[in-house]
């Protein structure tokens, strides 16, 4: 089946299903020892639509609120009585996952000199203690903003919006660990578009990338918020599924397969794609869980393609 390209109609499908990744709020995390004070902020930029979360005892609830809220922005007391900001901004910046998230000083520490050492951290903006709402609220939201952007370059695949290959394997390594952590499964999908080089030949590039744009907005509407998703290559994407058995990652391809097929006759042409899953076993790592996913896509080509195999 092909179809003339109707650019505006194709492109509003594509939008509309970008909708539920800008209803996303934007996370502040803030670490501060006075509940009082981050009631107050948190209550500040609740009301310009952030999502928070205060941590009050950063010696022990530090490192779970960081890798399970995936912060947008830190705003950071410099005082506390068990752990100096200073040190924490210190400790933040070597971890490569939250490179791109902005750092925000907050305290009334007034002298310039002692400012500038914080900063020296690796921070992005120190605001003085009593800060005005609006002072606070802006200044979270430029910072944000640009890290968002600088996030977006880094891990983002640009045609597809997907993570992009290096982003998608630290993302299974975290996946992993968490599943050994947590006890719960884990499997991985491997999915290449059928004879897409033909769709290229004899449809042209333009129409090309279209259906890899589709089929990543698909992927994103038809598997869970939790699933981790990137582009691994040209025509080949990865499904990570936490918490999940092959034979329900299987259904989730399927109703993908479902999906496409339903709305085939309003794309520019139709189009199937192959899939390979693998479980996570006691041996495995990124590498070779991947290795088994690709040998069970191979399969799918080989015996006929348009299918998904565990
Ligand atoms: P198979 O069913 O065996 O996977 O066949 P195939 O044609 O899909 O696979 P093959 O690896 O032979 O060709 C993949 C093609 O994907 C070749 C390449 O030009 C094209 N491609 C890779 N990246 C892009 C892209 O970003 N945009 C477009 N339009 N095409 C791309
Ligand atoms: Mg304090
Ligand atoms: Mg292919
Ligand atoms: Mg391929």
């Amino acid at each position: 089946i092909t179809k003339p390209l109707d650019h505006t109609q194709l492109l509003h499908a594509i939008d509309s299903l970008t909708e539920r990744q800008l209803q996303q709020k934007y996370r502040v995390l803030i670490v501060d020892d006075q509940k009082s004070l981050s009631d107050y902020y948190a209550s500040i930029l609740e009301a310009s639509d952030f999502e928070v979360l205060a941590v009050n005892n950063p010696e022990h609830e530090l490192m779970s609120a960081l890798t399970d809220f995936v912060p947008d922005l830190i705003l950071l007391d410099l005082y506390m009585p068990f752990c100096n900001g200073q040190d924490l901004a210190g400790i933040i910046r070597q971890m490569d996952n939250l490179l791109s998230v902005p750092l925000v000083f907050l305290s009334a520490e007034g002298s310039s000199d002692l400012q500038l050492r914080a900063m020296s951290t690796g921070a992005d903006a120190f605001l003085t203690k009593p800060v005005s709402p609006d002072d606070l609220s802006l200044t979270v939201q430029s910072r944000i903003k640009r890290g968002r952007a600088v996030y977006d370059l880094v891990t983002k695949d640009p045609l597809s919006g997907l993570l992009n290959r290096r982003e998608s394997i630290r993302r299974l390594d975290e996946e992993i660990s968490r599943s050994r952590r947590n006890n719960t499964p884990l499997s991985v999908a491997m999915l290449d578009l059928d004879h897409f080089k033909k769709i290229n030949d004899t449809l042209g590039h333009a129409v090309g990338d279209w259906v890899i744009k589709y089929f990543a907005r698909s992927m994103q509407l038809i598997f869970r918020e939790c699933d981790i998703i990137g582009r691994h290559g040209g025509e080949e994407f990865i499904a990570i599924f936490p918490d999940t058995l092959p034979e329900s990652g299987q259904m989730a391809c399927k109703r993908l397969k479902k999906y496409i097929t339903a709305n085939e006759q309003d794309l520019p042409t139709a189009f199937s794609f192959s899939g390979g899953l693998a479980l996570l076993n006691d041996d495995d790592d990124s590498k070779s869980i991947l290795e088994r996913a690709d040998v069970a896509l191979y399969k799918a080509k080989e015996t006929g393609r348009n299918k998904v195999i565990t």
